[in-house]
């Protein structure tokens, strides 16, 4: 924060920084895993920052959490058991529980400071945490799917992770692919973050085939999000059952402000420089 005014600059998008202003600085603290920053904006609400990346606005969240939940909930027939893998902060679980078929909704997160602070500045996020469907694991994501116990576990598994430098790094490897894979039943689906076009066309090219090689429907779509970088953030989303099209929803979802049936087509078609290298390649 310098002169009112917090940068996101980051080595992972040279050149470029998003900037918000900074209204008062809530919470300062080095967690075990990550520095965390939460401060009030002028104009985007309360901002989650972890090692200088930030996480989520109050403005904007519910374009990367109603999209990374409903792309491959609303795709397959019926979810009962789903896990979200990060996600500390309790928004993704908000729109798992929307959906009347899920039972249980199990989120494991690395860091206690991520859930015990959205608890205190993201109130209506961490509502996901204590949904009566919602149980909060404390833990390495990659260690949790490694439990014999949550191997063919779960309907649906959402990776909603922080980017690949960090605590997140193996969350974009093929071995933690190949978890995943293993922690869902029969017909499971899955989604991850997935990153930015603009910036990180090499990196998407490496997911879509590491999924491609284990998965047999493997599909990237995106969404517009302004305070992620070059506003836009993408997702893998993979079924293990190869008669699935995971780009046509099967319900519609209720109580959502980016989500529906219309925004989840579209999300899927890309640009023609992106869809050249992550589609042919
Ligand atoms: N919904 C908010 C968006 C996030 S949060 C990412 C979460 O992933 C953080 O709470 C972090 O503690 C958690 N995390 C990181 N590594 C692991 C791991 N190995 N196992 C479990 N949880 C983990 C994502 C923001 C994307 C930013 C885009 N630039």
């Amino acid at each position: 924060v310098r002169d009112g005014w917090f940068h996101e600059t980051n080595s992972q998008w040279p050149g470029q920084a998003m900037s918000l202003r900074v209204r008062r600085i809530l919470h300062t603290e080095k967690s075990k895993f990550q520095d965390v920053l939460i401060f009030e904006s002028t104009d985007y609400g309360n901002v989650l920052v972890l090692d200088g990346v930030i996480q989520v606005t109050e403005r904007d969240e519910f374009s990367y959490q109603e999209m990374i939940a409903h792309l491959p909930l609303a795709s397959h027939p019926n979810p009962e058991r789903v896990l979200v893998i990060g996600g500390g902060d309790g928004g993704v679980l908000r729109e798992v529980v929307k959906h009347d078929s899920v039972k249980e909704a199990v989120l494991c997160d690395i860091d206690e400071a991520v859930p015990r602070l959205s608890k205190t500045y993201l109130p209506k996020l961490a509502a996901g945490l204590t949904h009566p469907k919602s149980t909060v694991h404390i833990g390495d994501g990659f260690a949790y799917l490694q439990q014999p116990e949550n191997k063919g576990a779960f309907d649906v598994i959402i990776t909603d992770s922080s980017d690949p430098v960090g605590p997140a790094e193996a969350l974009f490897q093929p071995p933690f692919f190949k978890l995943l894979k293993e922690a869902l039943k029969p017909g499971g689906h899955i989604s991850t973050q997935g990153e930015c076009q603009w910036i990180h066309l090499p990196l998407i090219r490496e997911l879509r085939q590491s999924t491609k090689a284990l998965f047999p429907v493997a599909e990237y779509a995106y969404t517009t999000i302004p305070t992620y970088p070059s506003g836009q953030i993408g997702f893998v989303v993979c079924s293990l059952d190869a008669e699935r099209d995971v780009r046509h929803p099967l319900r519609d979802v209720p109580d959502c402000n980016y989500y529906n049936a219309r925004t989840h087509v579209a999300s899927f078609v890309l640009p023609e420089f992106a869809r050249r290298v992550v589609e042919d390649g």
